[in-house]
């Protein structure tokens, strides 16, 4: 395993939107198994490909509190969302340091193969909800600072122009 270079925004290739997976081949179970040493490592909740600057559907999430449960989504299609929504603190781990308030639905059905190349439906409420929404989103070219305002994007762009300049 190794750990990969997580892409930082305003990188423009965090807006790249990915492609299916066609086959479940080694690479691929290679880019799972980096991914989520890359996502425990730096302590995130969860990772997309595209933020590892591989452009293809592949997601891996672990919201338990012991680290021990990861779910591994490829090609995953949300196909059901509740109308009932709700607003989360969320954070990035390529928008390092900026945790913001996003609406998203409260509850979500997802669709997805797992690394065996197997289908599964998963009925995701509450913090996983959150999170495989967010995931998606990478891999649609989407970073959630996006769901701000203008105005709040700007400040944002500000204060990450701050904090390079003085690294
Ligand atoms: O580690 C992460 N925490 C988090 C907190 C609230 C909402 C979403 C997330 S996902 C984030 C890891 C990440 O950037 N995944 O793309
Ligand atoms: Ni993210």
């Amino acid at each position: 395993m190794s750990a990969l270079k997580i892409l930082h925004y305003p990188d423009k290739r965090l807006h790249k939107v990915a492609k299916p997976v066609k086959h479940i081949d080694k690479r691929i179970c290679k880019l799972v198994a980096d991914m989520a040493e890359t996502m425990y490592l730096a302590s995130g909740v969860g990772l997309a490909a595209t933020q590892v600057d591989v452009h293809e559907c592949v997601v891996v999430i672990d919201v338990s509190e012991t680290h021990d449960a990861l779910r591994v989504f490829i090609n995953p299609d949300i196909i059901w969302f509740s109308e009932e929504r709700k607003v989360h603190e969320e954070g990035c781990l390529s928008v390092p340091g900026i945790y913001e308030s996003v609406e998203r639905a409260n509850q979500v059905h997802v669709q997805a193969l797992n690394e065996h190349g197997e289908k599964f439906k998963l009925e995701c409420k509450g913090f996983l909800a959150i999170c495989i929404q967010h995931e998606i989103d990478h891999l649609l070219g989407k970073v959630f600072i996006e769901y701000l305002s203008p105005f709040k994007q700007i400040q944002i762009k500000k204060k990450i122009n701050q904090f390079d300049h003085a690294m």
